[in-house]
């Protein structure tokens, strides 16, 4: 399972950098908990902070009048959406950028009592319910969002996003940003890296995307029944192929080590995962312990040819066909599934130029990143390149702990040094050249310190055909001193940099709510949304007067109701007790933002409906009394007095 099979290209790397992460010093640092930066994000006291807030102080101050195209002034609205994960939260966000202010919160793995996500029936249908009717999850831990792409940019019709913890993914809307499909990855655990494909591998017509990608970084054993922890030979991890537009999952492929990141080229052909774990190693020490690790590349067309060939597996009760892209079924490069380029340790993120050309994967215990050239990784599958090392075309040193890298479409890169807790410019081609013998190339543009702990950063466009270049946006992992403390734990904070210029300024601090990692920064024109719901989307919606009424089908009662400012359809509904009570709602308000919320006191149900929507509840009246049902959401002078009476009789 190892992938140390090669060591060239290590000496263009820097001794003496080479030396700080060695073996030896690797594995003292990881005793101290100083490998992963714990030490410095822990106390405002140690040098690196304090450098940072010098530096800092001279940094342009915003929304200061001295720099107006940063600016959003009371009325104007924002240039750009940033749509962010939440990490644990379970949620996504989106944000305005550069303003740095939250627009929306959307639910997707969590449960939200505003909208009622998880609450009403038509959302626990998206997520999925168990036999006795609980919800099958009510957690998550989002890190990669990422749009749909036409002609290799973003068409804002879709954006996916992961869930590490439950093996999920989800769709969400780009006209309502709500979430339409959620579904589970069979056989995977630690669901991490996920990337959507940007044309079709084959049909060269098909310009848009109709695949997403995602990567498993745990191992387990497959199938995983309970009969095979202690046999490490059963454990895999599986590379999934999503339909878009099904959502359903059309094919795994089995690989030799784990995945984190995924990225996919725009000619469609290949899409990659940087490992960290090719060691299959169990515990960290293990998974640290080869010098190499790499960046695996998948050919699309190849493994859907061996699909549609009959040449796949099952694993478990999963009907997903599952080809095997481990090493030793692939040695033939001219007809292999996978190629897996070495890299240097445990490499974190990986990234495609905009240019198409490059892949870079970070160093992470590494100080460098590793520069892949596309053409080379399709010539070793042609049979053409000696061996996938061979594709890494630069390696330039760049700092402790590079994690993630960005672009400007100018031909530089923006990688973010979790270790250094700075964001660090470099150029490709320099980079190249500097690989190829040229001692005289200057790689490192600039470096800015950010506080503090960066982990991904994205620029404006960035992961587009379209990068323009303006913004970069440092998502940090401690605040540390930055705001106003509220106790051990503090908020997280996102820095956005100009990086119009030579060298990057930082333009301002916003915080965010534990725990944001990926985000992408979207050209706000290309975002359409939608005013109001249409009433004929929901088959369920209650559409006059005439069809407000309560139904009753043996202990089974339907209320149907209808809102519009200030009153519901019914004064009051007269239940049972032990009645197993629907109350569907359409919100017959036709104006944009008139929202009402439905909540009943006691039965622990709040939701809302926005202009033409239709939501449902189910709950057994179990509590015989008076409930006043009142709208929770502010929609008219006569918020307060809009309610009804749920009755139900002893
Ligand atoms: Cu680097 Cu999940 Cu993208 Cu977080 S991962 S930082
Ligand atoms: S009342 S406007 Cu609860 Cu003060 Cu709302
Ligand atoms: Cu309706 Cu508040
Ligand atoms: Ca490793």
């Amino acid at each position: 399972m190892s992938g140390n099979e090669t060591k060239d290209g290590y000496s263009a790397v820097d001794p003496s950098r080479r030396k700080f992460l060695g073996k030896t010093a690797m594995a003292g640092l990881a005793g101290t908990g100083a490998v992963l930066g714990l030490t410095a994000c822990g106390s405002s006291q140690q040098p690196g902070g304090k450098l940072a807030t010098a530096a800092s102080a001279a940094a342009p101050a915003s929304s200061s009048g001295e720099h107006p195209e940063y600016d959003v002034p009371p009325g104007k609205l924002d240039t750009y959406y940033l749509i962010s994960s939440g990490g644990h939260s379970g949620e996504v966000r989106i944000l305005g950028c550069p303003s740095g202010r939250t627009i929306k919160r959307v639910p997707v793995f969590n449960i939200d009592p505003m909208s009622g996500w998880g609450i009403t029936n038509e959302s626990r249908a998206i997520i999925g319910t168990r036999p006795d009717g609980q919800l099958k999850y009510w957690t998550g831990d989002t890190h990669h969002v990422h749009g749909s792409y036409k002609d290799g940019t973003y068409d804002g019709k879709y954006f996916w996003v992961n869930d590490k913890l439950n093996a999920r993914v989800a769709r969400i809307k780009g006209d309502t940003f709500d979430v339409d499909k959620i579904i589970d990855l069979p056989n995977v655990q630690g669901h991490h890296g996920l990337f959507p494909d940007k044309r079709d591998p084959v049909d060269a017509s098909i310009n848009y995307t109709t695949r997403v990608f995602a990567g498993a970084e745990f191992h387990i054993p497959l199938p995983n029944d309970g009969r095979d922890e202690n046999s490490p030979e059963k454990y895999g991890c599986l590379f999934s192929c999503i339909d878009a537009e099904s959502m359903e999952v059309r094919w795994q492929c089995r690989i030799d080590g784990n995945m984190d990141l995924v990225a996919t080229t725009y000619d469609g052909k290949l899409a990659a995962s940087n490992q960290y774990n090719t060691e299959g190693g169990v515990h960290y020490e293990d998974m640290m312990s080869a010098e190499q690790d790499s960046c695996v590349f998948f050919n699309i067309a190849r493994i859907e040819h061996a699909v549609a060939g009959g040449k796949f597996t099952t694993i478990g009760d999963s009907k997903v066909p599952v080809v095997d892209g481990r090493k030793d079924a692939n040695a033939d490069p001219k007809t292999a599934l996978t190629c897996y380029v070495p890299v240097p340790k445990n490499p974190h993120g990986v990234n495609a130029s905009p240019d198409g050309k490059y892949f870079v994967c970070s160093g992470k215990l590494s100080p460098t990143c590793s520069v892949i050239e596309i053409d080379l990784v399709h010539k070793w599958f042609d049979g053409e390149l000696a061996k996938p090392r061979d594709a890494v075309v630069a390696e330039p040193n760049v700092g402790l702990g590079p994690l993630h890298t960005a672009f400007d479409g100018r031909g530089n890169a923006y990688t973010t040094l979790f270790l250094d807790s700075k964001i660090v410019k470099w150029n490709v081609d320099a980079a190249i050249a500097q690989f190829k013998g040229n001692t005289q190339s200057n790689v490192i543009i600039h470096t800015i310190d950010v506080h503090y702990q960066p982990g991904h950063g994205y620029t404006s466009m960035g992961e587009t055909k379209e990068p323009d270049g303006k913004f970069f946006n440092s998502g940090n992992k401690f605040s540390k001193d930055r705001f106003l403390p509220v106790g051990p734990l503090h908020v997280e904070t996102e820095q956005l940099i100009d990086i119009t210029g030579e060298q990057m300024k930082l333009i301002h601090d916003h915080s965010a709510a534990p725990e944001p990692h990926d985000a992408i920064i979207v050209r706000a024109d290309i975002i359409k949304t939608r005013q109001i719901y249409d009433l004929n989307e929901f088959p369920n919606a209650v559409k006059s007067k005439e069809e407000s009424t309560i139904e009753r089908n043996g202990k089974n009662v339907h209320i149907r109701l209808m809102s519009q400012a200030p009153a519901y359809s019914m004064r009051e509904f007269t239940v049972k007790k032990g009645d197993i009570v629907t109350i569907t709602v359409t919100n017959h308000d036709k104006v944009e933002d008139l929202t009402h919320g439905f909540g009943i006191p006691k039965y622990n149900i709040n939701f809302c409906i926005n202009p033409q929507e239709t939501k449902s509840v189910t709950f057994v009246a179990d509590k015989p009394g008076v409930f006043w049902c009142y709208c929770t959401h502010f929609c008219h002078a006569l918020h307060l007095e809009m309610r009804s009476r749920l009755i139900v009789e002893a």
